[in-house]
């Protein structure tokens, strides 16, 4: 090979060298325009060698032509990845000046506010966390065991039947979506040790869509599981929540008996009420209005989450929210909940800058 040859293939491996070394202090896109006019423009370094080739031979100009096309792919490779280098960096450096922190209190001057499923729930969780009580959530989609099996529930029930529960199609009826939010404790249960104090918060499914049920619904249930457990702590806690959330100090309430497959024996708790001027007055008064269902957690239960029945006792109690909603905020049809009438919302939603409260907040 003659020496011109060699210099040219020298040089343009030189020229890939030096675009290594220089590409690395770019940082801006202007710049980066600039290096590729440098070296692939039409007057470019690159180019100015692939023009010095017409002093070589057919022979050579051919072979080195071949080498200074790979070595000047290679260098526009280089340009564009350290060009796509730069637009990543300056996209993310924009995207982080442009996050928005999602958890900033809305504007008073915006429309949106809180749903009065939303308050209520906030509503009890906060007077049950003042009484001791710890939340705990679970999966939505749930196995027939922690759902219906382990809650002493019967094969037979009607509950566990289609048309009242929502099984995964092509599950063979293991997979359900949770008719309340008692697998919850069972999976609490399972897992940890008593003493146990806690409240289960959630969405909740059944096969129901009428006047008066909608096909999903939120519960708050509670289990305390401890030595000594007693009826009376159940009445005890179940007043202070009802008085505390209904805001009335000398509630009247009745334990009236009632059947559970997963508390033996069984409550369902009513308040007394009364109409005064048009207007329903709640905990006091003649009438009886049903709450909440409530109960000793069943042995069988305990047997199932191999908690020892001669040590340990329980109570469990479980509510509606959007029946509590109802009663507390006067709102008389339960399908309104779910419509998302602008009107609707704009009357029973909540200010969102309100601070919480056990009663009412906003
Ligand atoms: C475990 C053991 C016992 C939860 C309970 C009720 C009574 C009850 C209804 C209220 C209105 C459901 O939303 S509603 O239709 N619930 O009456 N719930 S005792 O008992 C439990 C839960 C979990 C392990």
């Amino acid at each position: 090979m003659e020496k011109n040859i060699i210099d040219i293939i020298k040089k343009a491996k030189e020229l890939s060298l030096n675009l290594k070394q220089e590409i690395n202090h770019i940082k801006d896109l202007k710049e980066i325009d600039l290096i590729k006019i440098k070296y692939t423009g039409k007057k470019g370094l690159v180019t100015l060698l692939m023009k010095s080739l017409a002093e070589l031979n057919n022979d050579d100009r051919a072979k080195a032509g071949r080498a200074i096309n790979i070595i000047k792919r290679d260098i526009e490779k280089m340009i564009i990845s350290h060009k796509s280098l730069i637009e990543n960096k300056i996209l993310n450096e924009s995207l982080e000046k442009e996050k928005i922190d999602i958890t900033l209190p809305g504007r008073p001057t915006l429309r949106g506010g809180i749903h009065p499923i939303s308050k209520t729930m906030d509503e009890i969780i906060s007077i049950l966390s003042l009484l001791g009580f710890n939340v705990e959530e679970g999966p939505h989609i749930e196995d027939e065991y922690f759902n219906f099996t382990a809650l002493n529930i019967p094969e037979d029930h009607p509950a566990r039947q289609e048309h009242d529960t929502f099984y995964m199609q092509g599950s063979n009826k293991k997979k359900l979506l949770r008719t309340h939010t008692s697998p919850i404790q069972i999976r609490v249960m399972k897992e940890k040790k008593p003493p146990i104090k806690i409240i289960a918060p959630g969405n909740t499914y059944r096969c129901d869509d009428d006047a008066t049920h909608s096909p999903m619904f939120h519960q708050i249930e509670g289990l305390v599981v401890d030595k000594n457990i007693s009826m009376a702590h159940l009445k005890w806690t179940i007043k202070e929540l009802l008085a505390s959330f209904f805001n009335v100090k000398d509630l009247v309430m009745r334990f009236r008996p009632s059947y559970f497959p997963f508390t033996e024996p069984s409550a369902e708790v009513d308040i007394g009420c009364e109409v005064e001027d048009g207007k329903l007055v709640l905990g006091k008064g003649k009438k009886w209005l049903e709450v909440l269902g409530c109960g000793m957690v069943n042995p069988k239960v305990f047997n199932n989450c191999e908690i020892d029945t001669n040590i340990y006792s329980g109570f469990a109690f479980g509510l509606g929210v959007e029946r509590f909603a109802m009663l507390k905020y006067g709102i008389t049809d339960l399908r309104m909940f779910y419509e998302n009438d602008h009107r609707w919302l704009k009357h029973y939603s909540f200010r969102p800058t309100g601070f919480p409260n056990t009663l009412k907040g906003s």
